[in-house]
């Protein structure tokens, strides 16, 4: 086995122009553009719609290298290309290898006879997928989505690059992968299956090989597995006709889990392919040992849907996933850790990886095993309507299936495969059902009822199929059915209905649901300048893709707080309410946790800066949503459900033990006069909501407005949390100046920043201007005469003094007074 990587420096031009200019692959050509000071950044203000003739053009790209003369002596030679977006033509000395039609693909050529000594040239051409789409759309329209370019549905390419209600119109063009040479001699592998049993309380690694063979000489296969900690283990096993299977058992299995249930230990798996001692191929894996189930069964809701990992019955916490970049090649490492981290650190143990984005990478899924991330995969099919009734686009398909299905089936992570995202319910409920359609309603049903099962079980028999999300697994009804399957519930934002229609929610896995906001004001500075700062600017609406999104911002807004005064009190202001709604909804179903198996909030993260539904803005930044996210998927969560005049207090549980406590209460004034109060003992069942207890007030209309309601919830005197409740929408309650006082001291590398209030101050959100840094809370509320004590890291360089003197602070009172 011999590789050589063909990524690094590239050249590439528009086609028909003299010129090349550097390149990077992998890459895209907006990024190489930007790079070679050719383009004016997508991102800013309407350079979108000016830099939209890229994707309208035809690209090459060209690379000289010379092999090795030891990989050129191996006896077969092949080009890999692990991502090619989307419609190249690869020829290699002037000879065509083969044109490709899909990013997700992996395509490989035997080069051998191609291939010579010295300098050989490679050539990439892309054709525009823009013009291709618009081709295919003139001859039969399919429907999609209103913000995408139409036709995305005829190619194999990430659907949201065409354009989404939360991303921009910039299909990236190039080689998104790696792409290399790899010689073999004798036989190379080709399939590796790694498969787990668990058995009273013992793990056998089972590892099927498939290989190419070009030899008649006996081959075998040694796997070593490295554990966590402890000694290798390894196992061999002839091979026969080319294929064998190396069994390794594990006696003292580190079991792997979910983010909050337990450890995530590793274990590296390594497979060599042998011939006479001589190591042929070789291949690693990173798998951790664990049972995945999703629990359906009848019970008098209907039929779970819960997924139940070594056992366990696990609320699934988490978010949806789309790609972090428009252009994903320039993502980084770290940025994409941060991401996951940033989720991990808010208690998320699930990441849907959303049907109208690509596979993710390697490294996504490395981070998902390590943080304890479940993952439930679609394949990548989103909102549209696709020629499922063409042969060649359905093998195309099968191609994609297997490549995807075999690279990330070990994955500890790995929770679920799901056919598509809302495909089933626009069949059900988008007026795709016409006459005109029903060959491809049919095809749909064929595809996502038979044909990609029977892919899936052939692949990865061990890992549930689920045909869309949402369903019900009756093809083309109740797709939003609370009884059977998962939910999306779009009632709150697109239907326009109040936080509290959340309440009226009963879904037995709720897959997506979720509200916008601005992004911080320091995003919104990189697209827009002050002069656009209005909520209805041609920039600021630009920067929003769901129609008149703005304006049911504001809409919503105006139901629970005051009119801001101003544009940054706005983009503070929006952020809290988007926290308060899915606030609002989460603790509503993790209160009814033995129906509800799950919340994925819509979404997690942008791939622009933008106006959207994500918590973690396009740099990272943690909005108001993804501290609240913070407390609300808190393994232990105090709720309160008001309701006329009572308010009974809930303990929801994700704990694997019992746990004894106190909730204290009192009835105040804003400026902290205690009008009633109260203790209840709690005890907290495992995996389980409790009611602790209930309270009644009878307070009248004036009372409303000037009273509210602390719960603590205490262990051993320490507090665990805090919810504050008023009575009366915020905009009516009567705030005063909080005064509020911050005292920033330093330990370490850390600041400690001490917060306290002379009246209830909501919402306190701390920053410093010129740095950006993740405080251990944001966003909270400090009843009168309390103090929140919350730490973050020093920013890098920074003295305290220099914090102190940029700190800033303000509270709900500062956005109308
Ligand atoms: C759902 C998602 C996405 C969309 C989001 C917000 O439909 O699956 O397609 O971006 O809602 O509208």
């Amino acid at each position: 086995m011999n590789l050589q990587s063909l990524s690094g420096a590239w050249q590439f031009r528009k086609s028909g122009e003299a010129t090349w200019l550097p390149a990077t692959v992998p890459g895209c050509v907006h990024t190489d553009l930007l790079a070679a000071g050719k383009l004016p950044d997508p991102f800013l203000e309407d350079n979108e719609f000016k830099v939209a003739w890229v994707a309208e053009s035809d690209w090459e790209y060209a690379h000289s290298f010379t092999p090795p003369s030891d990989l050129l002596a191996e006896e077969q030679i092949f080009l890999v290309c692990d991502g090619l977006d989307t419609l190249a033509e690869v020829i290699l000395n002037g000879v065509s290898l083969g044109k490709t039609e899909n990013m997700h693909r992996v395509y490989r050529w035997d080069v051998k006879s191609i291939l010579q000594p010295g300098e050989n040239v490679l050539l990439v051409t892309f054709a525009s997928p823009v013009r291709y789409a618009a081709e295919k759309q003139a001859q039969r329209p399919l429907n999609g989505v209103s913000q995408a370019i139409p036709g995305g549905p005829y190619l194999r390419k990430a659907p949201c690059q065409f354009g989404w209600d939360w991303g921009p119109q910039l299909p990236p063009i190039g080689i998104w992968k790696d792409l290399r040479l790899e010689g073999y001699s004798s036989a190379r592998l080709t399939d590796v299956h790694l498969r787990q049993a668990h058995k009273e309380g013992k793990v056998t690694l089972t590892i099927a090989l498939k290989t190419e063979s070009w030899t008649k000489a006996p081959l075998s296969a040694k796997v070593i597995v490295k554990p966590p900690s402890g000694a290798l283990l390894t196992a061999q096993a002839q091979l026969s006709n080319g294929v064998g299977m190396v069994e390794v058992p594990i006696s003292n299995p580190q079991l792997w889990y979910p983010n909050g249930y337990g450890a995530q230990p590793l274990y590296e798996v390594q497979v060599e392919l042998l011939t006479d001692g001589k190591v042929l191929d070789r291949r690693t894996y990173q798998t951790g040992l664990r049972t995945i189930r999703l629990r359906q069964e009848p019970d008098e809701w209907g039929e779970s849907f819960e997924f139940v990992v070594n056992g366990i019955p696990v609320f699934a916490k988490g978010s949806n996933w789309i790609p972090a970049d428009s252009f994903p090649t320039r993502l980084t490492d770290a940025h994409l850790e941060h991401l996951i981290r940033s989720a991990a650190e808010t208690h998320q143990n699930m990441l849907r990886v959303w049907g109208g984005g690509y596979y993710e990478e390697e490294r996504f899924y490395n981070l998902c095993d390590r943080y304890g991330i479940l993952v439930w995969q679609e394949f990548s099919f989103s909102c549209s309507v696709y020629p499922l009734n063409d042969p060649a686009f359905v093998e195309n398909v099968h191609r994609e299936a297997i490549d995807n299905i075999r690279r990330i089936r070990h994955r500890a992570s790995l929770a679920l495969w799901c056919g598509n995202n809302e495909m089933e319910e626009g069949w059900e409920f988008w007026g795709w059902n016409t006459p005109a359609l029903q060959d491809l309603k049919a095809a749909y049903e064929t595809f996502f009822f038979h044909t990609l099962p029977a892919w899936v079980a052939a692949e990865d028999p061990d890992t549930r199929y689920w045909p869309s999300s949402p369903s019900a697994n009756t093809p083309f009804i109740n797709t939003q059915s609370e009884r059977v399957g998962d939910m999306h519930y779009w009632g709150v934002w697109h239907r326009r209905e109040p936080f509290t229609s959340y309440r009226k929610q009963y879904p037995r896995f709720m897959s997506e649901f979720g509200f916008q906001s601005l992004p911080p004001l320091e995003t919104i500075k990189t697209y827009a300048s002050p002069q656009d700062w209005n909520m209805t600017s041609y920039i600021m609406e630009l920067h929003q893709k769901n129609a008149s999104g703005n304006g049911l911002i504001i809409g919503q807004m105006t139901a629970s707080f005051r009119m801001p005064k101003d544009f940054p009190s706005l983009v503070y202001l929006s952020m809290v309410l988007q926290a308060e709604g899915i606030r609002y909804g989460v603790e509503h179903y993790r209160r009814h946790r033995q129906r509800t198996a799950g919340t994925l909030y819509w979404q997690l993260n942008d791939c622009w800066p933008v106006a959207s539904w994500s918590s973690l803005d396009y740099y990272g930044r943690w909005k108001a949503l993804h501290y609240a996210a913070r407390r609300f998927y808190a393994p232990l969560l105090l709720s309160l459900l008001d309701e006329a005049n009572t308010i009974d207090i809930y303990l929801t549980s994700d704990l694997l033990h019992a746990w004894q406590g106190e909730v204290r209460w009192s009835l105040q004034s804003l400026d902290g006069a205690i009008l009633k109060a109260g203790s209840l003992p709690v005890n907290a069942e495992p995996l389980a909501s409790t009611i602790a207890g209930r309270l009644e007030f009878d307070l009248n209309g004036d009372e409303k407005r000037r009273t509210i309601l602390v719960c603590e919830l205490l262990q051993d005197g320490k507090r665990q949390a805090m919810q504050v409740l008023t009575f009366a929408p915020n905009k009516h309650v009567e705030f005063r100046n909080p005064g509020l006082k911050v005292i920033v001291g330093q330990q370490g590398n850390s600041l400690v920043l001490s917060v306290s209030a002379q009246s209830l101050a909501r919402f306190v959100e701390l920053g410093f201007n010129g740095a950006d840094v993740i405080f251990s809370d944001n966003y909270f509320d400090i009843p009168a005469g309390q103090e929140v004590t919350v730490t973050c890291p020093l920013p890098a360089g920074w003295t305290l003094a220099q914090a102190q003197a940029a700190l800033q602070v303000r509270s709900l009172y500062d956005s109308f007074a």
